[in-house]
């Protein structure tokens, strides 16, 4: 009743639970006799064997123990078949020293016990070969398993199997003596789940330990196990897409995928979110998102490429890397809309003062920045950058930018004096005075050029007014400027540099001015009441 119980229950689980085999160790060194078990690695670490047998026999001779060895000798078979001697599937097994590796056969002594302790070497063994460190992280109802014959003689001569925790080795089980066949071994199944302690723990190890009383009676087989694999019952990982809430979206737009997941998930495991095409295949997923996670839930951060075309049949999945699992489609269909190509027109360069209109192709509505209003002119002060945002009628948009360079008008002051006549970019001048030309500038803008011209005129060194004199002239120091009539204006004394040198007002009938600061040689004196100019010399 017991059992058709625990079958029934076999049968429950068998579609949602399946064994998963993490570790296995078939001994395959390809070595045919001799070779040592102690220091065998076949790629998952060596083996180590603890010796605990004493020093001595009984008799108080030096032992010559059984030891382990890693060879075809006694051949890895299946279960169910007899032992056989070499047949290239290599074991784990206890074999003699004094005769060498014969496979599973041992020297079972008894020298000492037959009084002739001196004659033959001892056996007393006591050895327990030890996998190399094996990670159990992170599973839990783990199975042992292997292939193994076993006689000896009860638990005098005998195997047990052992386990590590990391901190300390414990017996798990004697193995029971296998039946003989055609004078070997039996190969026998045998399979144990390892105490709980093994669960997630990545420093297991297990064990085989080897006894000899060395009394002299034992029949072969000794022991040897082969094809040992550690397995867990886990439920197969799924994983499943969650709703997907935002659509329409435009592309380029931000999508959260949620996700649920079940089973363990192994460190550095990926999740990652795929788009399909716009009819909705995963022939070609596009990736994006992803989230580094071993949890069975979450959301993942995505965008949708901004070049995704416009489609309705969309859908998305969450796939993972450890272990490797595709996800459930998301449940519904997801609408996208391409983006618009929005234009912001060429750049401009104009001089200032001069009104722009800018104005955006490619959408719907418009907007710059700056204050500009699309389609509407205005004088931009300065060159300027303005970006354009557009949107379609999906409420979808795009940007663009445009350059408007403005060049600004020029100015310049020339300073001049000239004899009769003066001419500046064609333009001939006659009269002292301030004059204002407007050309193009090298940016095509305008050039403000303001002429301060001072004239004087051949001959004229002379007063042509009796009305005023000067004198003396030349002088080193004084001229006194004398009017018939009162003067009230101002006077004015420019080198040939054009540059004022000395100005005053003037002082009634006569003014006087003094030359002592001023260098030596020829000025102009202009009386600005009656607009006459007198050169005069200091000395
Ligand atoms: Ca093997
Ligand atoms: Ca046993
Ligand atoms: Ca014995």
């Amino acid at each position: 009743m017991k059992k058709i119980f625990y079958t029934t229950i076999a049968i429950l689980f068998s579609h949602a639970l399946q064994a998963q085999i993490f570790w296995t160790e078939a001994f395959e060194n390809s070595n045919t006799g001799g070779a040592l078990a102690a220091g065998s690695n076949t790629g998952n670490g060596a083996w180590t064997v603890t010796d605990s047998g004493p020093a001595l026999d009984l008799c108080g001779y030096t032992l010559v123990p059984n030891t382990w060895y890693v060879s075809c000798a006694e051949n890895g078979q299946a279960a169910g078949v007899c032992g056989a001697g070499c047949g290239s599937d290599e074991s784990l097994h206890v074999g003699s020293v004094t005769l060498g590796d014969m496979g599973a056969s041992y020297d079972a002594g008894g020298w000492c016990s037959f009084g002739l302790g001196g004659f033959g070497d001892g056996t007393t063994t006591d050895k327990r070969a030890e996998s190399p460190t094996i990670n159990c992280a992170p599973y839990t109802t783990i199975t042992l398993a292997f292939n193994y014959i076993e006689n000896g003689n009860l638990a005098l001569d005998n195997a047990t199997l052992w386990w590590f925790n990391g901190t300390i080795w414990a017996q798990l089980f004697d193995l029971a003596k296998t039946p003989l066949c055609s004078g070997q071994g039996l190969w026998t199944a045998y399979s144990v789940v390892l105490p709980a302690g093994a669960n997630n723990n990545p420093n297991v190890k297990i064990g085989f330990r080897w006894v000899n009383d060395d009394d002299g009676a034992g029949t072969d087989p000794s022991f040897a196990v082969d094809d040992i694999t550690l397995s867990a019952v886990t439920a197969p990982n799924t994983l499943t897409t969650g709703s997907v809430t935002g659509s329409p979206f435009c592309a380029c737009a931000a999508v959260n995928v949620p996700f649920t997941s079940t089973g363990t998930f192994t460190a550095g495991n990926i999740y990652t979110a795929q788009l399909s095409n716009s009819a909705g295949s995963f022939a070609a997923p596009v990736t994006i998102g992803t989230l580094a996670s071993t949890a069975n839930s979450g959301t993942i951060s995505c965008a949708i490429p901004c070049n995704t075309a416009s489609g309705s049949m969309y859908r998305v999945r969450v796939i993972s890397s450890a272990p490797s699992v595709t996800g459930s489609n998301n449940p519904l269909d997801i609408v996208i809309n391409a983006l618009p190509t929005v234009n912001a027109g060429n750049d401009q360069t104009v001089c200032a003062g001069t009104t722009v209109t800018l104005f955006g192709t490619g959408a719907a509505t418009y907007s710059w920045d700056n204050s500009v209003i699309n389609g509407v002119s205005f004088v931009p002060t300065a060159t300027e950058i303005y970006h354009l945002q557009g949107i379609d009628v999906n409420g979808c948009q795009d940007t663009d930018s445009v350059q408007v360079i403005v060049n600004t008008p020029s100015f310049s002051t020339l300073t001049q004096t000239a004899l009769d006549s003066y001419t500046l970019n064609g333009q001939t001048y006659t009269q002292s005075g301030t004059y204002t030309q407007v050309i193009p500038n090298a940016a095509g803008c305008d050039s403000t050029i303001t002429l301060n011209l001072t004239m004087n005129y051949t001959g004229i060194n002379e007063m042509k007014n009796f009305e005023i004199s000067i004198y003396p002239n030349p002088s080193r120091d004084i001229i006194f400027i004398n009017s018939e009539i009162e003067l009230f204006s101002s006077y004015e004394l420019i080198d040939n540099q054009g540059r004022i040198v000395l100005s005053n007002a003037l002082k009634g009938y006569q003014t006087s001015v003094n030359l002592e600061a001023i260098a030596p040689g020829n000025y102009y004196l202009k009386i600005e009441e009656r607009k006459i100019l007198v050169t005069v010399v200091k000395q």
